[in-house]
Order: C-alpha cells, then structure tokens, then sequence
C-alpha cells in the first residue's frame, strides 16, 4: 500500500512537471490583453502566459525603486520593485506594465521563503537589463500575468521560482517614443468630475490607460506633496485629475518651478480598489523647463521638431541642425 502511494505520488509530480513545462501561451495584442467586463474586470484568459510588443515609454527607476533591502519585513511591503510601461503600435491602442518585487513573502498568502535576497534581487535585475533596452525601443515582453486594480501586468505572479521569470527581448532600437496624445480632462471625467467609463475601451479612462498622454493649460490644486513618488492634484479650473510623481532626478523638494498654467506630459494609469475610477497622470521625471512638467524624453516625443527644446518649432532650430551638421 504505502508502495502504491509512493508510485501515485511520482506520477503525480511528472503529470504537474508536465503541466508546468508545458504553460500554453501566445501573441497578444495590448487591446486583447487589457480587455475588461463590464464592471472594469480583466477578461483575458486564453493563456497562461502571452506575449506582448512595444515601445518602451520611460525609465524603470524613474519610477519605482529597484534597490534591494531584504532586510524589511513590514507586511505587503515588498521592497525593492522595478516596472515599466510599454504601449501598442497602430490599432493597438492600449498598454501594459510589466513588473517584479523583492520581497513576495511580505504578501500574506506567499511561503516564507518566497522573496528573493539581495543578490538574487540583483541577479533578476541584471538579467532584464542585459537586454539592453531604453525609452524609444520596441521591446517583446514574455511572461505571466495578474491582474491588479484594473490593469493586467505582466509578471512572475509573486513567484520567485525560475519557471516564473518574464523575459524582455530588445526588437529594434531607438524606433521612437511615441508622440503624447493631446487630450482635455474633458476626455477623462464627466461633467460632475466623475470618471467615464467606457467596458469597450474606445473612450474614457480605459481608452488612454497605460499611454503617453499631454493634457494642456492646467494648474495645481494641490502640489504640496511635490518630491519623489509625490501625489499631487492638477485642474483646468473645473475637473481635476490626480498626478503620481515617480523618482526622476529632477522631481525632489523645490524643483518645482513651473509657471500657471502649465503643460503636463505623463503615462495615464490605473491602481485602483474600485476598477472603474481611481485614473491618474504618472510623471516620472522633470527637466526643470518651468512650462512643461514632463521628462525631457517625453517633451522632444512631444515636438520631435524642437531640436532646443524652447517650445517653439521655427528657424532657430534650423539653425541648431545646421550649426550641428557644420561641425
Ligand atoms: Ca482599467
Ligand atoms: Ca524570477
Ligand atoms: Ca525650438
């Protein structure tokens, strides 16, 4: 008997090692992934895992801190953390993040020995990079995924065994950022300043969730939060819409020079409870320019024509390239 069971338990762990080797997976596009229900649910489930493609829109510790302290033991707090954004070219109008933590044994339900330490953190972080990718490049994301406060990320589903990894393959560089859609917050909240929501995903919220974005003529309403990782507040003046600033090394106390009203350029995303609001502007970085609070990559994707960056698309950036060319 005990022979027997011993038998049914290998063949058991050969049937799950199968299952696992074989995780079905495919091409998807970004629209598919990031599908929801009616209740802003993700509805993608076709796979396991998918593989997705596009441009890389930022910096990946302009935004989250990667820098590994496996010293923490603070509950959900999960340490050092990396993510990006890349969005879909064309018809695919939509994006993903992509994302990874340290700690996944401070999350209640993972295994105490789930969380990588600071050198197999590192090690993680030096294979993604070893891709050699930067903001511009069209990048090929493989791996598996979770949905979290209405997006679909790709990631390791707090899983630190190898088989969990998610993989970035460098497609072709330097194609470009994308240029930021100029959209009103007209776009984004109703007349009562209340969030559309839109399950189809052509307009609203859903429609420019995880794109590069420019909202024009705006204020703060509350900017007293500035610095890294701040948590501001803009309006035109009658809707208002929530700013999360990420760690650029142009965002920290007193760098905020800008002139009413402004200009904002950022990444437009979701983290919320309830998965039908809670929409913010994310800005990862600040080039202190006092007319546009955006990163300098962003603003040059915003006017490719503004080769010195003064706003204006005339002769003297002509000059600049030709000045340039007589060296
Ligand atoms: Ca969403
Ligand atoms: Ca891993
Ligand atoms: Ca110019």
């Amino acid at each position: 008997m005990r022979r027997l069971i011993f038998l049914i338990t290998i063949i058991n762990s050969a049937f799950l090692a199968g299952a696992q080797a074989a995780a079905t997976t495919a091409n998807v596009t970004h629209s598919e992934f990031q599908a929801v229900n009616a209740s802003g649910e993700q509805t993608y489930n076709a796979t396991e895992k998918v593989i997705l493609q596009g441009i890389l829109l930022h910096n990946p510790a302009d935004m989250l801190d990667p820098t590994p302290d496996d010293t923490v033991t603070e509950l959900f707090n999960v340490s050092g953390q990396w993510q990006i954004f890349f969005q879909g070219e064309g018809d695919d109008h939509a994006g993903t993040a992509v994302w990874m933590g340290q700690l996944y044994n401070n999350l209640p339900w993972i295994a105490l020995d789930g969380g990588y330490n600071n050198e197999e953190f590192a090690a993680e972080l030096s294979r993604l990079n070893a891709a050699q990718f930067s903001p511009g490049d069209r990048i090929r994301v493989t791996g598996y995924y979770l949905s979290y406060k209405g997006k679909s990320n790709v990631n390791e589903q707090h899983n630190k065994n190898p088989d969990h990894d998610f993989t970035i393959e460098l497609v072709q560089r330097g194609v470009g950022l994308p240029r930021p859609e100029v959209i009103t917050l007209d776009d984004l909240k109703d007349d009562n300043d209340n969030f559309i929501f839109d399950p189809t995903r052509q307009t609203g919220g859903e429609y420019y969730q995880a794109r590069l974005i420019k909202i024009q003529d705006v204020y703060f309403s509350d900017a007293e939060d500035w610095g890294p990782h701040g948590e501001l507040v803009i309006t035109d003046g009658v809707k208002t819409l929530d700013v999360k600033l990420g760690r650029g090394n142009g965002i920290y106390p007193g760098s905020n020079n800008l002139t009413e009203p402004f200009h904002i350029i950022g990444i437009l995303d979701q983290e919320s409870p309830n998965l039908t609001d809670g929409y913010r502007l994310y800005m990862m970085n600040y080039d202190g320019n006092g007319s546009v609070l955006a990163s300098r990559e962003h603003r040059r994707a915003d006017k490719p024509g503004d080769l010195n960056l003064d706003g204006i698309v005339d002769y003297d950036d002509i000059n600049e390239l030709l000045e340039d060319w007589l060296k």
